[in-house]
């Protein structure tokens, strides 16, 4: 018979799906909330066959220069900026990630955190309960901005922007987009959505939403000039990616009132936040949840066990990133 393989876990994980890997498999993992250094993950992925990782490991050439035999790194997510896939593919390991289990789920939150951004709830809360809330009045109240018969403007129109564009189509909201490529007629038609430049989307919009992938072409997709362009009572959604936005650019812009107000579920340099955004009060932030039920948090560790299994079986992970490594195969 042939050896087990080994395998790391890197993150904290369910314990019973952690217990089914152990059935299967040597396992070596961090089941702690350190995230492991750059040093002990190199020296993991040395050992090992297969590796399950999140957002927090970078795998990249130097994480990979003697991981002799790894076969795939199969990330508990669905954006994967923290894997260098040329690097990978050069190595001859698979990628993978958890598309389609979050979909519905992270849509729901970029809602969830447009509802509380436009209503001002973080502030409200907070005047609630530090006990100053007086009276009931007409307008000393926190006034905020109407979701229903809004324009929404969704910059990344894949899988997650489109469910949003869905959900705003019940508020009755006109939805434009802006993406690397147009939707096909139908996805278009489902989602009631418009494509427009990037420009005309941000002067026209009253709420923003950010779902795109985070890439080097990415960077900064919404800086001081794409603010300068937005109407001064927008709201701006980001449930992408930190760096996606420029932090301190949109703090000038929230504290000069620019913008109407912004709701934040990922930062530049997390889970370190920008000071400046710190002490804005027309925000609401989120520590990097719209992923976050328990029901799609156990789907996603699933369908990368799943990933992780398959390729060690030799067979076609359902969500490999890298298929030319198949294609070249054969
Ligand atoms: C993950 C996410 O929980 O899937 C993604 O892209 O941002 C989240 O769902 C997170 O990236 C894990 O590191």
């Amino acid at each position: 018979a042939s050896r087990k393989f080994k395998i790391l876990v890197a993150r904290a994980i369910f314990p019973e799906a952690l217990a089914q890997l152990e059935e299967s498999y040597e396992v070596q993992s961090n089941q702690s909330d350190k995230i492991l250094t750059a040093e002990e993950l190199k020296k993991a992925l040395s050992e090992v066959d297969g590796a399950l990782v999140a957002g927090s490991e970078r795998i990249d050439a130097a994480a990979l220069s003697d991981a002799k035999n790894l076969k795939v790194v199969a990330n508990i997510s669905v954006g994967y900026n923290n894997l260098d896939v040329p690097a990978i593919t050069a190595a001859g390991v698979m990628a993978t990630n958890t598309p389609d289990v979050l979909t519905d789920t992270t849509a729901d939150f970029g809602f969830a955190l447009l509802m509380a951004t436009a209503r001002r709830m973080t502030e409200s809360e907070h005047w609630v309960r530090s006990g100053k809330w007086d009276q009931w009045s007409i307008v000393n109240n926190p006034l905020g901005m109407d979701l229903h018969h809004s324009t929404i403007g969704i910059i990344g129109m894949g899988r997650i922007g489109q469910g949003i564009a869905k959900r705003a189509l019940g508020f009755g909201m006109k939805v434009v987009y802006h993406n690397r490529s147009h939707l096909s007629d139908a996805d278009e038609k489902s989602c009631g959505a418009t494509y427009v430049s990037k420009e005309e989307l941000l002067r026209t919009a009253d709420h923003v939403v950010l779902v795109l992938p985070y890439t080097a072409q990415n960077h900064h997709t919404i800086g001081a000039p794409e603010l300068a362009l937005m109407k001064t009572t927008a709201t701006l959604i980001n449930i992408a990616r930190g760096g996606i936005v420029d932090d301190g650019a949109l703090a000038q812009a929230l504290q000069g009132g620019r913008i109407f107000a912004a709701g934040l579920d990922v930062f530049e340099g997390e889970p370190q936040v920008h000071p400046e955004l710190l002490k804005c009060k027309n925000i609401v932030l989120a520590p990097h949840i719209a992923s976050a039920t328990e029901k799609t948090r156990r789907a996603m560790v699933d369908l990368a066990v799943e990933n992780l299994r398959a390729a060690l079986d030799g067979k076609r992970p359902p969500s490999l990133i890298n298929t030319e490594l198949l294609t070249t195969e054969n």
